[in-house]
């Protein structure tokens, strides 16, 4: 058998493997059904991770696209870091133990997205469904000894300088060093969603976020 008919058996395989994460909010159970799995998973995405991301958001009624990641802005896929409340709840519970390469579907009862209000163009009390395609996933720097390994003046702030460097190295780690113009995005990125004062730095109350990841 060849290579193409595996890798298509596989991915037909796990069309059909639906996957329920129950949640402990009662308005519903996120639900997370595969697309396609890549033959390899170098690294499973947990709580504090970064990732790397293309989703188009629909709502379940009818199948509207509300949102697209390829057509938002430059067309990049989106960074976050998983597990902290940067994307709607439902798509951080539906994100976990996710490969590179991966594909999902996700479905997301009201509650776990826009919820009552709803949040335009995404009506009140609507079900979405995410497809999601997961690019990469970086170890996020989410504890104290990655905070004291990031902040290397020992001034227990970090700057964008410091966390470059760290994420630089992370990815060189891994053998995938990016272009310039990647970490500068990256870093915008995270700045933009921890710095919260917007003096320039994070401060290690506004990198508590992260505390929340066992080691
Ligand atoms: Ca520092
Ligand atoms: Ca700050």
């Amino acid at each position: 058998m060849s290579r193409f008919v595996c890798t298509l058996l596989l991915s037909l395989l796990l069309d059909v493997l639906v996957v329920f994460a129950t949640t402990d909010d009662l308005n519903g159970e996120v639900k997370i059904e595969v697309l396609f799995m890549p033959q390899e998973c170098t690294q499973k995405s947990k709580r504090g991770d970064l990732m790397n991301v293309h989703y188009d958001g629909y709502l379940a009624k009818d199948g509207t696209q509300f949102y697209c990641s390829r057509s938002d802005k430059t067309g990049h896929p989106q960074w976050f870091v998983l597990g902290v409340g940067q994307v709607i709840k439902g798509l951080d519970i539906g994100m976990a133990d996710m490969c590179p390469g991966e594909r999902r579907k996700i479905t997301v009862p009201p509650g776990l997205a826009f919820g009552e209000n709803g949040k335009d163009p995404v009506p009140p009390n609507a079900t979405v469904i995410f497809e999601v395609e997961l690019f990469s996933v970086s170890r996020g720097p989410r504890s104290l000894e990655a905070f004291k390994e990031i902040d290397v003046d020992k001034d227990r702030r970090l700057t964008k300088a410091e966390v470059k460097q760290y994420l630089k190295a992370e990815f060189e780690k891994r053998g995938e060093p990016r272009d310039e113009p990647v970490y500068e995005k990256i870093m915008a990125d995270i700045f933009h969603k921890n710095d919260h004062d917007k003096d320039g730095l994070i401060s290690p109350k506004e990198y508590n976020i992260y505390e929340h990841d066992e080691l």
